[in-house]
């Protein structure tokens, strides 16, 4: 198996953790008290509100109808996302509700978490995926 070892994709890659720290981080400062677990996640999650209208399993990517993304500068719209993360991908469905971070990476437009707020037909949020 090749190894991906460039330093430059090393020094690429340590960028990318400390732009997530500092974001993260902007909240309190390290080591401060931690505040209730939801108001932790929402200043954490650069959110993104909206409802899945399409789903591509085979390409890997959901069709959103979102609200405004400030963390990427992005009016609200409908676009595709990519969503690499094939478990977090399965438990989307069309017509959710949903909560979710996005990241603009390798010119693609990534979600790396989300949440189902509201599953169409159903009034709880799904807990974990089905299947
Ligand atoms: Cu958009």
């Amino acid at each position: 198996m090749r190894m991906f070892s460039s330093p430059r994709l090393a020094s690429l890659l340590a960028w990318l953790v400390l732009a997530g720290v500092a974001q993260a981080q902007t909240g309190p400062a390290p080591g401060a008290a931690r505040s209730p677990a939801s108001a932790a996640a929402a200043r954490q999650w650069p959110l993104a509100r909206g409802e899945v209208l399409e789903v591509d399993a085979k390409e890997k990517r959901v069709t959103i109808k979102h609200g405004p993304i400030p963390n990427i500068g992005m009016d609200a719209m409908t676009m595709e996302f990519l969503v690499p993360d094939e478990k977090l991908l399965a438990s989307l469905k069309p017509g959710d509700q949903v909560r979710f971070a996005v990241v603009y990476k390798d010119s693609e437009y990534v979600i790396t978490r989300a949440e189902v707020r509201k599953r169409r037909g159903s009034k709880r949020a799904p807990k974990a995926p089905r299947g």
